[in-house]
Order: structure tokens, then C-alpha cells, then sequence
């Protein structure tokens, strides 16, 4: 029998490319000098797209895929997927929902603590003898026991606010409604006024058009001077000129953020400021966790082909 034809979009460890390679034919895009050439040549024959949460699929690639029946994404965000174009011609898509959960809300807290505390000057001031030759590290400011949002109170939202609690924090969320999981936590809606009342804002929110830009200038002013700011989100869920102004300016005290607008390149205006906390897009950079996405993207791709239900399913 012959095997299916998968594009793939972007390099995989080596634990799934094996896989890949023997259920599969497998046609790498990300290897293609010219790639409209190669998607001309590859793309009718093509019945599932192998991709990953930062690379997506776009509407052209889909186009020039007439035979795709499945997307199959190496992540929990499909932001980057044209959903439009998948729903108008029944493509399937899936995700890696929860088993990257728990180290998404990890990376969060860390980059929090890190940020709270300056644990990466800190290092720095330790290794480069400024503790000798100047004494000790400038104060920082507590954590624990302050008021947290949580901008996005999804499964990853969840995880990092259940963290928060060991650290005695106040906690407020925003979500499409009140969620009954939620206990004591109290409810704000608005993204200005849950900053407002927020010491530290976690983005823990799924991309989409309408959370475009939800963090804006005025979210950023009403977290205020002492206010931190965490996104393990996307990056498009911040205006990232409004915040690079708000952290020139020190309009809020400080960011950690793990996604950027066009990375992996960055803003050089991030790279001059020190009161930012930058991290190379790696909240599921795990082996545990890289392992379980790539085996539930390889079993959505299986499921499908075997003409079974896809365990995680997005439309
Ligand atoms: C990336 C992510 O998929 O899950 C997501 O939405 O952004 C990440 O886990 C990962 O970096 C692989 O590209």
C-alpha cells in the first residue's frame, strides 16, 4: 500500500522524524530553496500537513495542498493555522492540548520569580566579582503574598494560578465567563481593570483576532510603576511598541516574556533594556513534554489515516 504524503513545515526532534519518515512519505517544505517550485511539484499528491504551533499553515500553503485531509500541529496554539481556510474545505486540524500544561505554568513562574527577585543579574553580579568588589546585590522585591491576574484562565491559565496559590497570592482572572473551578478566585472581565488590580499579569491566553493586542497601553498603565507583566502566551496578545515604551519609560516595572512579535528575531529595543526578562520562546522545551507533543501529533496523523476519532481534535 502506498503511504500517505505529509508536508512538513519546520524541523522535528529526532525521536519523531523516524516515526514520520517510516508511516509516512514525508516532504519537507522547510528545506526547500524554492518553495513555491517545490509546493507546485508535492502539493497535489499531499494529504496532511505536519506542523508546529510557531509555523503553522498558512492559506496559500493550504491552497496549493487540493488532496489535504488533516493539520496536524506540534502544539497547543493553532493561531498560526488559516482555520478559515481549513473549515471552508473540512480539513481536519489537531493540537497538542495538556501534556505540555504543566510546563508552560513551571516556565511562568520561574520567569516570574526570576523577574521579582532579579535572579539572572543576580548570577551575574555572583560570577563577575561585583559581589566582592561592590558588595551585595541591590535589593529586589518579594514575590510571594501580592495580587496576581491571570489574563486567560484556560488549561494553562489554570496551572499557573493552582501554582500561585502555594505562594499566597492574591488571585483575580479574566475568561469568557466565571469558571466553577475557580473557588474563591474573583472574576474581572475587563483586561484593564484585571491589571489594575494586579501586582503581576500573567498572559496565559489562546491567540486569536479578537485578543489581538489585548495588552495595550492602557492595560499597561493601569498595572502601573510597580507592575510586572509574564506572557507565555503569543506575542500578538501584547502591542509590543506599547510595551517596549512602558519598559523604556519605566510605566511598569517590568516584563518576562517568552514570545515575540517576528522572533525568533527580536526588537533590538528589547536587547537594551534591563528591566526585561527574555526567554528564546521555550515554555515546552522539555524532554518529557516535547516527547508526549510529538507522539500525540504523530497519533492524530494515525487516528486519521486509520479513519478513527482524532484524540485532540480542534475543528
Ligand atoms: C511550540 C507552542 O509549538 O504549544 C505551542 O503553542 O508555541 C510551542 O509549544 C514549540 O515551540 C514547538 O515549535
Amino acid at each position: 500500500m502506498t503511504q500517505p504524503q505529509v508536508l512538513q513545515m519546520g524541523s522535528l526532534p529526532d525521536w519523531d522524524e523516524a516515526p514520520l519518515r517510516e508511516a509516512y512519505q514525508v516532504h519537507r517544505y522547510f528545506e526547500a530553496g524554492d518553495k513555491a517550485g517545490f509546493l507546485a511539484e508535492v502539493g497535489p499528491d499531499i494529504r496532511a500537513i505536519a506542523t508546529r504551533g510557531d509555523l503553522g499553515a498558512s492559506a496559500e500553503i493550504i491552497a496549493a495542498c487540493p488532496a489535504l485531509e488533516i493539520i496536524s500541529v506540534y502544539g497547543v496554539g493553532y493561531d498560526a493555522v488559516d482555520l478559515a481556510a481549513c473549515k471552508a474545505r473540512g480539513i481536519a486540524v489537531t493540537n497538542t492540548p495538556d501534556v505540555l500544561t504543566d510546563d508552560c505554568a513551571d516556565l511562568a513562574l520561574g520567569m516570574w520569580l526570576a523577574l521579582s527577585r532579579g535572579i539572572v543579574p543576580a548570577e551575574a553580579w555572583a560570577r563577575s566579582g561585583d559581589w566582592a568588589a561592590k558588595g551585595g546585590l541591590p535589593l529586589t522585591h518579594r514575590a510571594s503574598g501580592k495580587r496576581a491576574g491571570v489574563l486567560g484562565l484556560g488549561r494553562i491559565g489554570m496551572a499557573v494560578a493552582q501554582r500561585l496559590q502555594g505562594f499566597g497570592m492574591e488571585i483575580a482572572y479574566s475568561a469568557r465567563s466565571p469558571r466553577a473551578e475557580a473557588g474563591d478566585w474573583t472574576y474581572i472581565a475587563d483586561a484593564t481593570e484585571l491589571a489594575a488590580c494586579s501586582d503581576v499579569l500573567f498572559v496565559t491566553l489562546a491567540a486569536t483576532p479578537e485578543t489581538r493586542h489585548i495588552v495595550n497601553a492602557k492595560v499597561l498603565d493601569a498595572l502601573g510603576p510597580e507592575g510586572l507583566l509574564v506572557n507565555i502566551s503569543r506575542a500578538q496578545n501584547i502591542d509590543e511598541v506599547a510595551l517596549l515604551d512602558a519598559l523604556e519609560q519605566n510605566r511598569i516595572r517590568g516584563a518576562a516574556l517568552d514570545v515575540f512579535e517576528g522572533e525568533p528575531a527580536l526588537d533590538p529595543r528589547f536587547t537594551r533594556l534591563n528591566n526585561a526578562l527574555l526567554q528564546p520562546h521555550h515554555a515546552s522545551g522539555t524532554y518529557e513534554t516535547r516527547r508526549a507533543m510529538g507522539q500525540l501529533m504523530r497519533d492524530n496523523l494515525a487516528a486519521h489515516f486509520a479513519g478513527q476519532p482524532l484524540p485532540t481534535r480542534v475543528i
